[in-house]
């Protein structure tokens, strides 16, 4: 039995950048799948702690939050920085994927027909900054932050695969992260990966639009 479980529904959605970072890893994982049906009827959903999934368990503990579950995995497998000042540095790289990743699903989920224009336009401004860290790196940007691959980078490489996806050639003005998205893409483990019917054959979002 492997010591991890995700609970989640059919969807890449907020458990890709965990699958990724497991799968690199060569971390093995059960998938516990949802239906939206089996979902509706209520009961799981009065017993999550947010009323929410992902639900991740690693032995007896249970987690829930997407990002909590990733920074566990950093913090337990050595993919957190190398001291207090690379964490931080995580953390606030973190927080600025989250909130892309905020807009993109509001976006995906409440505005799509009336709002993809708009936000395909302001997509440059908010990919700035992620540029900018791999820019700022003193290690030379091979990863957002250190010489060394952290769970910000399974979660900032998901959140612009996605963005390619839905805004194709968006990164064509940004050279750092192109390249740093080529680069994360074929690392063996990660290419194998992202090349499987595990991860290609669930749409990315639960409504069908990407
Ligand atoms: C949705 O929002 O998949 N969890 C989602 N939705 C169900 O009843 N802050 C935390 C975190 O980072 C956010 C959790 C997240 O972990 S993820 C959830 O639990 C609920 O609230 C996106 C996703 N959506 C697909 C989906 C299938 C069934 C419920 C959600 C599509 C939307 C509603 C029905 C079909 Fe649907």
């Amino acid at each position: 039995m492997p010591p991890y479980t995700i609970l989640y529904f059919p969807v890449r959605g907020r458990c890709a950048a965990t699958r990724m970072l497991l799968a690199d890893q060569g971390l093995d994982w059960k998938e516990d799948v949802v239906t939206i049906d089996a979902w509706m009827k209520g009961d799981l959903k009065a017993n999550c702690l947010y009323g929410q999934l992902p639900k991740f368990t690693d032995g007896d503990l249970i987690l829930y939050q997407s990002n909590a579950i990733l920074r566990h995995l950093g913090r337990k497998h050595g993919l957190y920085g190398k001291d207090d000042r690379e964490a931080v540095l995580l953390d606030m790289a973190n927080d600025g994927v989250e909130d892309l990743r905020t807009k993109y699903l509001n976006l995906i989920y409440k505005n799509y027909e009336n709002g993809k224009d708009q936000y395909v336009k302001d997509l440059p401004t908010q990919l700035k900054p992620f540029e900018t860290l791999l820019k700022q790196n003193p290690e030379g940007g091979a990863f957002i932050v250190g010489n060394k691959i952290s769970f910000v980078d399974y979660n900032l490489l998901d959140l612009l695969l996605i963005h390619q996806i839905l805004a194709p050639g968006c990164l064509d003005s940004f050279p750092l992260l192109s390249a740093y998205v080529a680069r994360l893409s074929s690392r063996p483990k990660l290419q194998a990966f992202l090349a499987s019917p595990q991860h290609t054959g669930l749409p990315i979002n639960g409504n069908g639009k990407q």
